[in-house]
């Protein structure tokens, strides 16, 4: 079903060969989110998802025109922005997207030649290398366009000793609620048109340097109503990896195309997050209110021995409390992983959270593809979009 991959360790950082190194990227530095009311949202990423509060920029910080609350865990930044007046172009993307992901930030260590580099492999440019500076530092900061609004910014830090960017101010609150054990960002995924997948597979290899290391087609995703396709590209040292979705034909409507119908174009679909305990992550989770998807029926459990094999030996966790959790079991050659999946977190359907722990395991789940689906269709149904 995958495709195989060659990978190849040399040196400390490249695993995946074919992929260029004209772009290192260091890790996800921030994701960031145009809101309509940035103070509510950030209230939820603390309260439901055990986020905590790092900094923040508005008017009593000199920002004029929005307000940025910055939220941390482990190693995940959010940023959740707001327009704070009518004439601010922040409202087009909110009309146009409701609440979404607009940043995917990428740390580096030179933001100009990640700039030149991109950009002259045909990236369209959204904010050319800017040198921003503190009492802390300075940072410096370049941004292209990706899939439909969506941008990546490269973060350039070396410099610079302060809680988040120049312009924020340390956000020191009362309320701080236990973290949930999320530790970094695992996979963002972009939804894209139809016939889009692979224009964008291209435009991560020619202008990010990406292999393409694993692809899923419409005969492999698919269900007794819809199907899409799946192409995952990575950089060298593997830790940014953003699957490329596309719709594909099926008897009823798509989730890709509901999602690109409800969010108009394509944009970030979901961010999967790793977790080192799953099952403790996800009970914390939906203590605190965190909506997931209905769990796959018992006969999906009772094949799980059956479809891990050898893998099953090696899992450390009672089958039983992931089934009451509702959470999925998937294996490879290399090991096996644990992942569920939120219902969307907002009134669009549109946005949603993964929770991943990988036990070795470098795959997304294909086995758990089937039961996946089948749970967001129930969902479709409900919305009347299937
Ligand atoms: O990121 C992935 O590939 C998995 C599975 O619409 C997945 O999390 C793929 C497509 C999709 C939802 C989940
Ligand atoms: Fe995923």
């Amino acid at each position: 079903m995958e495709k195989e991959v060659k990978s190849v360790e040399y040196g400390l950082e490249k695993i995946f060969e074919g992929a260029q190194d004209f772009l290192p990227l260091l890790g996800t530095d921030y994701v960031e989110f145009i809101v309509g009311n940035a103070k509510q949202a950030a209230h939820f990423y603390k309260t439901a998802f055990g986020f905590q509060s790092l900094a923040y920029a508005g008017l009593e910080t000199g920002m004029k025109d929005r307000a940025s609350y910055v939220l941390v865990q482990g190693k995940i930044r959010l940023v959740l922005t707001t327009p704070l007046k009518a004439d601010s172009p922040l409202n087009d993307h909110i009309v146009k997207h409701g609440d979404a992901v607009k940043v995917i930030a990428l740390w580096v260590d030179d933001a100009r030649s990640a700039f030149e580099e991109t950009t002259k492999r045909g990236a369209r440019p959204y904010m050319e290398p800017t040198v921003e500076k503190d009492e802390f530092g300075e940072i410096v900061r370049s941004g292209i366009y990706t899939y439909g609004e969506t941008v990546h910014m490269f973060v350039e830090r070396k410099n610079y000793s302060g809680p988040f960017l120049p312009g924020y101010k340390e956000w020191k609150s009362d309320y701080n609620p236990e973290p949930t054990g999320l530790k970094y960002v695992d996979h963002m995924v972009g939804n894209v048109g139809w016939n889009e997948m692979n224009v964008w597979v291209k435009w991560y290899e020619e202008v990010m340097g990406f292999v393409n290391f694993l692809s899923f087609d419409d005969k492999q995703i698919n269900t007794e109503y819809s199907a899409l396709m799946s192409k995952v590209m990575s950089n060298g040292n593997g830790r940014i990896k953003f699957p490329i979705n596309e719709p594909a034909e099926g008897k009823k409507k798509s989730q890709i195309e509901e999602y690109l119908d409800f969010y108009g174009g394509p944009g970030v679909q979901h961010i999967a997050i790793a977790t080192d305990d799953i099952i403790k992550t996800v009970s914390g989770l939906k203590s605190r209110g965190v909506e997931f998807l209905s769990a796959p029926p018992r006969t999906y459990y009772l094949d799980v021995p059956n479809r891990l094999g050898e893998h099953m030996s090696i899992m450390k966790e009672d089958i039983n409390v992931l089934e009451s959790l509702g959470i999925m079991i998937d294996a490879d050659e290399e090991g096996y992983l644990l992942q569920i999946f939120t219902k969307p977190v907002e009134d669009r359907p549109t946005l949603f959270f993964e929770i991943i722990q990988r036990m070795g395991a470098r795959g997304f789940g294909a086995g758990n593809f089937k039961a996946l689906f089948e749970s967001i269709e129930r969902e479709q149904a409900l919305r009347g979009t299937l």
